[in-house]
């Protein structure tokens, strides 16, 4: 089968236009050169639909599809005269339910991934963190003292189970909501019942012929995110960190340099850290090393990709080679192995490219298969048998290696690993491990605020740059900048997950992180990890000093080269959790309409947050300021900034002096 794919012509790119990874940029050129085709040639090729883009048609039944216009989006109506609100409405919350069954369906299989390990049916994995499971359940209002870790274990997997199952009442994670964001919720009916029931209803409200007034499909689509980033997510990010262990700040490599010529090079991709925690297993297995050796290899390089590559950067400082836009690119090197894909983000268009290169790509989750790609079922009873197939298949294919080998060689070292819990140890210490000083740095202004900045990397947009410019305008005007998933990788291959780039922060900043030893931008890890953000605010809160709600704090959300469904869905329990959140490159709604000012504004009058978009970087930093500087001024520490920066540049002159 390998290399029996005709030499297409391809049509060059401008990669001035397409990226600022040197290293993508490099291999692209090297694709065109093979005759490869990518992501980034094919949305060249293939303009963007205009009227999808606008969400202005709908294909909810057989008597359309029906087409409206966004230049006079209410000179028509369906044929069942739905009207554009509701038919943006309802694409919007479709998008939603995607995104929150991507992640809650994510979320339970950690779930019974930790209840088989619990019950002793699974042992190729055990508790890591019994300190964060009690805290947690305990959180939850399971006791704790004196009891056995697997009796803890077992009244939290009953207890967490309903963030999926719960048919009446609020998930349990909702204990962790600061009380007035919950006050506001219970007021406006969403506070989310199990994820299955919510995204049920969902689905069935955006039915032809059921809900048709886009305030009320709003509603359910607010549950519906709400159950994803305090259900599903959250759970999912809790369980790794009991099985997995929690992250600590760790020094990790990123870029496509961590590739090694002379090795065995095996790629995880996906999003479940489960797969990519056996195929570690296997890789350390001494067999595998020898045989690796007796093919000629020096060694076998295991490294990861997207999502489930940034959970093990952040747990174990595993080298990631490159985020969503990267992912055929990687294996443009000649140099991949073999590559192991679960779930989420895995373009069909990877089979191609593992075709030509001769790289063994494998489908291991029943729920992701990809036609003429071979399938070796990953279970997690014995998930070894999966992982060491892998490990084999790569090592048969180093023997076989016949195409030359190009690798980029760019490393970018940095710092990563910011859970929640060490944002705490690294601020107070072990003992007086507290949000305290963090809470105190922004009332007195040396920090302005918090943003998260977040999100996938789009073909439509210059890889890398939005994400880069929007986070360096942050962090210089003393922003806090919180990143996880490919934005997080964006920045890493920037160079600004280094103590040293405390220099490119404002002077308030600057002065935090070099006080601390903290670069001005913190990873937390996968994109369900955004629920580590949730947490960290609800924790400012609870700290106190910023208010009493998620809606009073000082933070700001984006994600400035979304593409996925998740994005929207992450975006939506953003807002509905209190956050102004900006998206970038297009936004699925036309402007104008009711249902898009219900969005970007209606929602903050109900106590929510809100939406905001522009494709700007620099316009997107300035909107973000601009709230945090609002949420400052009615928390009445306006004044204490710029008190704090005048005392500063004060000291610096006497210092210079
Ligand atoms: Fe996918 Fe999670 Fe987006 Fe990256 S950021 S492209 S969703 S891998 Ni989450
Ligand atoms: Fe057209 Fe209404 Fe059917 Fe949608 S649900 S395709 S608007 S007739």
């Amino acid at each position: 089968m390998e290399n029996d794919i005709k030499k297409k012509e391809i049509k060059p790119l401008d990669l001035q236009k397409t990226t600022i990874c040197e290293a993508t940029a490099q291999m692209l050129k090297k694709a065109e050169k093979d005759g490869v085709e990518t992501a980034f040639h094919r949305a060249a090729a293939m303009k963007a639909c205009p009227i999808g883009a606008d969400s202005a048609c709908c294909k909810h039944c057989s008597m359309g599809p029906c087409r409206l216009s966004s230049k006079d989006p209410y000179g028509k109506v369906g044929v069942c005269g739905a009207t554009i609100d509701t038919i943006q409405a309802r694409n919007f919350a479709r998008m939603v339910a995607s995104g929150a069954a991507a992640h809650t369906d994510h979320g339970m299989s950690m779930l019974e991934l930790f209840r088989e390990v619990v019950n002793g049916h699974i042992k190729d994995y055990s508790i890591k963190d019994p300190t964060k499971l009690k805290k947690v359940a305990s959180i939850l209002g399971i006791e704790v003292k004196d009891r056995e870790i697997k009796d803890i274990a077992m009244d939290f997997y009953r207890e967490l189970e309903r963030t999926y199952t719960q048919v009446e009442g609020e998930i349990p994670f909702a204990k962790r909501v600061p009380e007035k964001t919950l006050e506001t919720w219970r007021k406006h009916g969403v506070v989310p019942r199990g994820a299955m029931r919510e995204i049920m209803e969902l689905m069935h409200r955006t039915h032809i012929g059921v809900d048709q007034h886009y305030e009320n499909i709003t509603q359910q689509c607010t549950r519906t995110a709400l159950s994803d980033g305090w259900g599903g997510s959250m759970v999912a990010t809790e369980i790794s960190d009991i099985l997995f262990g929690t992250p600590t700040a760790i020094r990790g490599d990123v870029n496509m340099g961590c590739l090694k010529e002379k090795e065995v090079n095996i790629v995880i991709h996906g999003h479940e850290p489960n797969l990519f925690e056996s195929v570690l297993a296997s890789v350390g297995d001494p067999d595998f090393l020898q045989s690796a050796k007796d093919a000629g290899a020096e060694g076998i390089n295991l490294v990861g990709m997207c999502c489930s590559g940034s959970e093990m950067l952040s747990r174990h400082g595993i080298p990631h080679v490159g985020n969503f836009m990267s992912t055929e690119t990687i294996m443009v090197t000649g140099a991949v192995d073999a590559m192991g894909v679960d779930v989420q983000c895995i373009k069909q268009g990877l089979a191609q490219v593992a075709n030509c290169y001769g790289t063994r790509l494998f489908t291991t989750n029943p729920r992701c298969r990809i036609e003429g790609v071979e399938h070796i079922a990953f279970i997690e009873h014995e998930p070894r048998k999966c992982t060491d197939a892998i490990v084999k298949n790569a090592i048969e294919r180093f023997k076989n290696r016949k195409l030359p080998i190009e690798i980029p060689k760019i490393i970018n070292s940095g710092i990563h690993g910011f859970s929640m819990e060490y944002v705490n140890y690294m601020l107070g210490g072990t003992f007086r491990g507290s949000y305290k000083p963090l809470n105190e740095n922004i009332i007195n202004g040396r920090i302005r605020g918090v943003a998260g900045v977040v999100g996938c990397t789009n073909p439509r947009v210059k890889q890398d740059w939005v994400h880069v410019e929007l986070v360096k305008e942050l962090i210089r005007n003393d922003v806090l900048v919180l990143q996880t998933g490919c934005s997080q990788i964006a920045l890493a291959k920037a160079g600004l997950y280094t103590p040293e780039a405390a220099s490119l922060a404002g002077p308030g900043l600057s002065e935090v992180c070099e006080t601390v030893g903290m670069p001005p931008v913190l990873g937390l890890g996968s994109c369900v990890d955004n629920s580590r953000i949730l947490t960290a605010a609800s924790e400012m809160v609870h700290t106190g000093g910023l208010g009493e709600s998620l809606a009073d704090l000082p933070i700001a959300g984006a994600a400035p080269e979304w593409m996925s469904e998740k994005a929207i869905s992450i975006g939506h329990y953003f807002v509905a959790s209190g956050v102004y959140t900006v998206f970038g490159v297009t936004f699925p709604i036309i402007e104008g309409t009711k249902f898009h000012q219900l969005l970007f504004d209606g929602l903050e009058n109900m106590g929510f947050g809100k939406w905001g978009f522009t494709p700007n970087p620099y316009e997107m930093a300035r909107m973000m300021i601009a709230h945090i500087d609002k949420k400052r001024k009615s928390l009445g520490i306006d004044k204490a900034r710029e008190r704090t920066l005048m005392d500063m540049t004060d000291r610096q002159k006497l210092e210079a002096a």
